[in-house]
């Protein structure tokens, strides 16, 4: 029998495409290595001719694709002789960064706006020790604030401003090309500070570069009606919506996303709170796979791009599912149908609950 060697995180995987050094001390939790999950029975009920594989990020450690650049920007903060780190965040960086921070022995602060920020993430951000400061403000005025303090003081920015966090990202595409053995047709994702849509453009272009791959996809950006920059053609200064994670209006990374919408011949669309609602709710009734609202958002935008023949018929489709769907419990309790049923501790009241509820 052999033994395939322990996966360490996506650092070590990586490392010859990654900004580290031999004696680098690497700051891991065994990140990447996420699932690529066809799906089975949402492309037959919604009647399409399609291949759609969701790229789970949500099993990352923390919960959400911001592991992966976060054991990145803390590797390098750390190597750099930082002592703290600080982020704004919707949630799921706070997360992230205070997990990797613990994990270096660093201290992180986070700014997050108050009252705005699914429960799981503030849980995380606590439990892992992070110093939570809530604003009376949204995500763009805590990262115009991060912004000054990482001017005025020593303290290490984590924001995707730092140029590893999108270094790590780009693993992602990495792993998606190994897996399908080249690009997908079309590759869906969530757009808020468009990071994330940057780094993975970085990474498919990387491998098409090298000549490991040769093709490319368009990518194709979504973002909540409410919080929809890229859509307006200009900033949004009070961005509204359900899933709080891309209640941005004012993305960090503006021109760099143009460029990959240009280059990859993409485009970037919008979803409802509704749609990218009941998004979720297929995924988890149909599919078994459980996101957060704003992930959702990518299958939403497919399956509309699909119905209306942008994305045709025989498309293979990546759609990224950045967090997992416990992140949010709030949001899921309400979404629930059927709800909890409650009886006497009595046999037949059990058993009169499942005859009613046989399908
Ligand atoms: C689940 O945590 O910006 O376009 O502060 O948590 O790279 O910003 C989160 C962003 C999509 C958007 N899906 O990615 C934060 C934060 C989820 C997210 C995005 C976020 P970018």
């Amino acid at each position: 029998m052999t033994f395939r060697p322990r996966y360490t995180g996506l650092i070590d995987r990586y490392r010859d495409r990654l900004p580290v050094h031999d004696d680098t001390r690497i700051i891991s939790l065994g990140e990447g290595n996420t699932p690529l999950i066809r799906l089975n029975n949402i492309p037959r009920l919604i009647k399409q001719n399609v291949d759609i594989y969701v790229k789970y990020e949500g099993l990352n450690p923390t919960g959400s694709f911001k592991d992966r650049g976060m054991t990145m920007a803390v590797t390098k903060a750390v190597e750099e002789g930082s002592r703290a780190i600080i982020c704004a965040s919707t949630g799921n960086t706070s997360a992230a960064a205070a997990a990797y921070a613990s994990r270096a022995g660093i201290t992180a602060f986070v700014l997050i706006p108050e009252g705005k920020i699914a429960l799981g993430k503030l849980a995380q951000a606590m439990i892992h020790g992070a110093v939570v400061i809530q604003i009376k403000g949204n995500f763009d005025e805590g990262m115009e604030l991060v912004k000054q303090i990482g001017k005025e003081t020593p303290i290490t920015i984590v924001n995707s401003i730092n140029p590893y966090r999108l270094q790590g990202q780009k693993t992602a595409a990495f792993e998606i090309l190994e897996e399908l053995s080249g690009a997908p047709d079309f590759h869906c994702i969530p757009v808020g500070n468009a990071g994330n849509i940057t780094a993975h453009w970085m990474g498919y272009k990387e491998y098409h570069e090298h000549g490991i791959v040769n093709n490319l996809p368009r990518m194709v950006g979504y973002q909540a009606s409410g919080a929809a920059p890229f859509m307006r053609g200009k900033m949004v200064d009070n961005p509204d919506t359900i899933a709080t994670a891309i209640r941005i209006g004012h993305p960090q990374s503006w021109d760099k996303a143009w460029v990959v919408q240009k280059e990859s011949n993409g485009w970037f669309d919008e979803c409802t709170d509704a749609e990218l609602l009941a998004a979720q709710k297929m995924l988890t009734e149909h599919e078994g796979v459980f996101c957060e609202p704003a992930s959702a958002i990518s299958l939403a935008g497919a399956m509309k791009d699909i119905a209306s023949g942008k994305i045709p018929q025989g498309s293979k489709i990546v759609c990224t599912l950045t967090g997992h769907g416990l992140k949010d419990p709030d949001t899921a309790i309400k979404q629930s149908t059927r709800g909890v049923l409650t009886t006497d501790a009595k046999l037949d009241s059990v058993k009169r609950a499942i005859l009613d509820n046989l399908k």
